[in-house]
């Protein structure tokens, strides 16, 4: 089955052997009942189980051409089930550009566990081996980074990570399996926010991760069901029903993003924009390599690299709205020095470049010469 064909039906079939509804029912129930002790018809309780969910992991694993999905009650909790596979001593290699929630786990919760976290520059994947020792268990990348659009070469990590038997995860939130498919590169496991593109309509906050590996699958699925953190049936479908159009409106956020791009690229106002659609991006070759389109994430810098123009800018504007998230259909612009990535010390975040000036778009999927106008008229 193509791409464009799974995001509608991929783990669809059979989702209603009692009325055949075409979209799965919402089993709106915490438990089920059992005629017997244990006799029940395949779900006990919905911390465990639920028939709605079970769809949506279908379709999760189906277009990351993975065996196993499992949904979380938000991205940040799946993050929190990969790393819950360690144990203390352990090491994480991690990309030092990520998202600033992801930071703050791993720094501010696990490290306390005793997790040991290198945030490092993998823009360059010679230099994660570098970081490998007999205690190291997982890397952790994030491509395209956010903010900063960096591009990691997920295969040459695979390759290390194989070399040395640890685990590869990849946050696939930026590029969506549309444009790159982590597992099929040699990752062990796929995550999701699927609050952003997955869902696609700023209506649901859920994460989700994939794997091939049954065992792997079989200890993720432990920490869900024993820590709990997951989705609840409403929101599964919501998630459905925004995943059957993931292809369309990914193709609109790529040539919206791609026109943005170059409209900021030629502004006498603007210093610099990071998009690795450009033929200038430092890795824009691995992201040629690795994804099929270059997506509607796009962030820049005005000259003189100042941050009340900055605000002056993202206040300024009418189509985007000021806000935290990305992945919706309308756009939206973010501040990630005050926003998303204030957790991360201004000393740590500016050394990734993460200034004060950086201001982030999520572009959506309206008319383009809209979302351009509104850009003219709020940078000035
Ligand atoms: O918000 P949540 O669903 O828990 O997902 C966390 C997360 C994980 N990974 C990436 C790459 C993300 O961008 C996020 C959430 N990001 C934002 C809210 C944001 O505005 O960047």
């Amino acid at each position: 089955m193509k791409f464009n064909t799974k995001t509608i039906h991929g783990g669809q079939h059979d989702v209603d052997p009692a009325y055949g509804s075409v979209m799965p029912p919402i089993y709106q129930t915490s438990t089920y009942a059992q005629s017997t002790p244990g006799g029940h018809k395949g779900f006990e309780y919905s911390r465990s189980g639920n028939p709605t969910r079970a769809a949506l992991e279908r379709a999760f694993a189906s277009i990351e051409n993975g065996k196993h999905g499992l949904a979380f009650a938000s991205g940040l909790a799946a993050i929190d089930a990969v790393i819950k596979l360690l144990k203390p001593g352990d090491e994480v290699i991690s990309t030092n550009d990520l998202y600033g929630g992801t930071y703050r786990l791993f720094t501010k919760v696990f490290e306390q566990f005793g997790v040991k976290f290198h945030f490092i520059g993998m823009e360059n994947a010679d230099n994660v081996e570098k970081y490998v020792n007999d205690n190291t268990r997982l890397i952790w990348v994030e491509t395209p980074t956010n903010p900063m659009m960096n591009i990691i070469d997920i295969k040459a990590c695979a390759a290390v990570a194989q070399k040395h038997d640890l685990l590869l995860a990849v946050d696939n939130t930026f590029a969506t399996p549309y444009l790159q498919q982590p597992l099929d590169l040699g990752a062990d496991i796929v995550m999701h926010s699927a609050t952003k593109y997955l869902g696609g309509h700023s209506d649901v906050v859920m994460g989700a991760l994939v794997v091939n590996d049954d065992d792997l699958a079989e200890k993720l699925y432990f920490i869900q069901n024993a820590s709990g953190a997951v989705c609840g049936p409403q929101d599964s479908f919501l998630v459905l029903r925004g995943l059957k159009t993931l292809h369309v409106r990914m193709q609109r956020h790529c040539e919206n993003g791609k026109a943005i791009a170059e409209y900021l690229l030629d502004h006498p106002k603007i210093e610099k924009v990071y998009w690795p659609g450009f033929e200038s991006h430092p890795n824009h070759a691995i992201a040629r390599d690795q994804m099929r389109d270059f997506g509607g994430m796009i962030s820049f810098v005005t000259k003189g690299n100042n941050y009340d123009e900055a605000v002056r800018i993202v206040e300024n504007l009418k189509i985007f709205t000021l806000a935290e998230s990305l992945g919706g259909v309308e756009s939206l612009a973010g501040h990630p020095a005050s926003m998303t990535h204030a957790s991360i010390p201004k000393e740590e975040r500016e050394k990734t470049g993460v200034v004060d000036a950086l201001i982030r778009l999520s572009v959506g999927i309206e008319d383009v010469k809209d979302l351009i106008e509104d850009l003219e008229q709020a940078i000035g």
